[in-house]
């Protein structure tokens, strides 16, 4: 398995907004469209945001999710990662909700609470598509993104109730403790799957400085061999650093949740086109992206 590279397809999110590109997937048949093609490109695990198909909002609706998931699966058998973070302002039930109706094999789970900010998109954005986009950004630079002790351990219990591993998304070093603490209380198990988020407004920026951080905290904290380590950077790094994740032998996630561009100033037309960089990028450097088989056995699903 060293020489795999498992790579994510973050496929839509819920940070950018309809208005910023068309190529963002905003509908429920979109994303699984999306998801489906994200994996032929390369990608072994695809990660899931619901939109709702009136207007792209982003949605903790679980039967939405599970109409995605489904459809997803009907097609393919890439691994689902549903997210758990949803979108700021929602709140920790609703986030939780399709957990247990999805059964998906991994959902993330964020490990601290974090300023979690969008809103210089608001300044960007001219003719907005929809009424809800603009105060919807605007509303991160105010409300942060919770992720008490008391929400984390609720996630870990509902996913470990539904067979649903938690891919810990870590925007900061001391969130690595944080997993640490539920570990030692019995409530997870080794090796972990830890997902170092960098970029966002509000968490560490995406340097290679910062991810090295992450990487010997983790080895620290954790213990080489304690956890499995995949890198998403938000905006115009995304490659640099998941490049720089890929050469130190970690995993990568990309996709237009992250990244609108391909390159710079130039829309990327699908998730296929950033995992197919990516994954070009891994095979030149000696990687080869791993099968959604071959991810199972590394993330011990
Ligand atoms: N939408 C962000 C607030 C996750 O999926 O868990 C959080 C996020 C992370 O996207
Ligand atoms: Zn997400």
């Amino acid at each position: 398995m060293e020489n795999k590279v498992i790579i994510t397809a973050a496929v839509t999110g819920a940070v950018h907004i309809p208005s910023m590109s068309e190529y963002l997937p905003d509908t429920p048949d979109k994303i699984i469209d999306e998801a489906v093609a994200a994996h032929r490109a390369g990608a072994a695990v695809v990660h899931l945001h619901a939109r709702d198909p009136k207007d792209g909002r982003p949605s903790s609706d679980p039967n939405l999710m599970k109409y995605i998931t489904d459809g997803v699966r009907e097609r393919c058998d890439v691994v689902i990662g549903i997210t758990t973070g949803g979108a700021i302002g929602m709140g920790i039930e609703e986030r939780l909700a399709s957990v247990p109706v999805c059964k998906a094999e991994l959902a993330s789970c964020n490990a601290g609470s974090v300023n979690f900010c969008f809103s210089p998109i608001a300044n960007k954005i001219k003719n907005p598509k929809y009424d809800w986009e603009i105060p919807f950004v605007k509303n991160t630079y105010t409300v942060p993104f919770a992720n008490t002790f008391k929400d984390i351990e609720d996630y870990i219990r509902v996913m470990g109730e539904n067979g649903t591993k938690p891919e810990f998304e870590v925007y900061e070093a001391g969130m690595i403790s944080n997993i640490a603490y539920f570990i030692k209380k019995g409530a997870i198990h080794g090796p972990v799957y830890l997902q170092f988020v960098l970029g966002i407004m509000g968490g560490l920026p995406a340097t290679v400085d910062n991810l090295l951080f992450l990487l010997n905290t983790a080895n620290r904290v954790l213990g080489e061999g304690g956890f499995v380590w995949s890198c998403a950077a938000a905006g115009k790094d995304q490659f640099d650093i998941t490049t720089v994740a890929v050469i130190l032998g970690g995993n990568a996630r990309v996709g237009l949740e992250d990244n609108l561009y391909i390159s710079k100033g130039v829309l990327a037309k699908s998730n296929a086109e950033p995992v197919a960089k990516i994954a070009g990028i891994a095979r030149s450097l000696g990687r080869e992206p791993a099968t959604p088989g071959e991810a199972r056995e590394c993330l011990g699903l």
